[in-house]
């Protein structure tokens, strides 16, 4: 009989295959969809996020925890109801203009869709343009910017006076994150919120649409 347990230490080991065989048996007991992704996955990699933070775990092996629990998720999504998701909240995701660095944006987004946002990933080396066009193309609920540069945060407030001077800045909530980002900075650029890891993004964003 396999547990919730057994299936997040299968996330914390990064082991796809397993994960997609325990998953698949917790589904064929009749296991709830969203217990699956919320003790399982979602518990297996919480647990990652605080090794990875404490040296514990490195970058190579949080991807493969971020794989496995993806390809868990791939399983049980359609098995979700887009009610029972809370679905309806939209995130326009992407890395700002000048930086390269997506590993924790991809988690972050991860995340966000197995907790039932829907999230639009524009990728990379955003302009402050880039994401104002997508605002309007795309009508999202939260725009949610990341940076791990010391160099690069900058461009997180050059894209809300974007935002502001084509008069789309308060259409969104604007959150931001990545390694070089606090509280402090982002309420120093006037964004909505910070998140320091991937599992309170989405979080985060449930709270902020809830205002
Ligand atoms: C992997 C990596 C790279 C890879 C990136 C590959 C990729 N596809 O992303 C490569 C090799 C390309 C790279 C390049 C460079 N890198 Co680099 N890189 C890293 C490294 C080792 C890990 C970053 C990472 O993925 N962490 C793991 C993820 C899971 O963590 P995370 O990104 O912080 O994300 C979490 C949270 O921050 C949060 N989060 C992230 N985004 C968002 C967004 C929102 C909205 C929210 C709410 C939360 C959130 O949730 C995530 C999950 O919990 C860091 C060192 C480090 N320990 O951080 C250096 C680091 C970031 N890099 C650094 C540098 C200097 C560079 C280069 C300039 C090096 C060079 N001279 O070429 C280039 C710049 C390229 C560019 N223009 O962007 C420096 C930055 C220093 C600084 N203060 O600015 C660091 C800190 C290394 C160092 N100690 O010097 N890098």
């Amino acid at each position: 009989m396999i547990t919730y347990a057994d299936l997040a230490e299968s996330v914390i080991l990064g082991d796809e295959d397993l994960v997609i065989e325990q998953v698949n048996s917790l589904v064929a007991a009749g296991n709830n969809p969203l217990e699956i992704i919320n003790d399982g996955l979602i518990g297996g990699m919480n647990v990652v996020g605080v090794r990875f933070k404490a040296g514990d775990m490195f970058v190579p092996e949080v991807l493969m925890s971020a794989r496995s629990m993806a390809a868990g998720v791939e399983i049980v999504k359609p098995l979700i109801s887009s009610s029972d998701m809370g679905a309806s909240i939209k995130v326009l995701l992407g890395t700002v203009k000048g930086d390269l660095h997506d590993i924790g944006k991809n988690l972050v987004r991860i995340m966000m869709e197995s907790s039932g946002l829907e999230v639009k990933d524009i990728g990379i080396d955003i302009a402050p343009e880039a994401f104002a066009a997508a605002i309007k193309e795309y009508n999202p609920d939260i725009l949610a910017m990341s940076a791990l540069l010391t160099t690069t945060m900058n461009q997180m407030k050059a894209t809300i006076d974007k935002l502001a001077e084509e008069g789309l800045r308060d259409k969104v909530k604007i959150i931001v994150g990545g390694a070089p980002i606090s509280q402090e900075f982002a309420d120093s650029i006037g964004a909505d919120g910070f998140a320091p890891d991937a599992a309170s993004a989405a979080d985060l964003c449930k709270e902020l649409v809830k205002k």
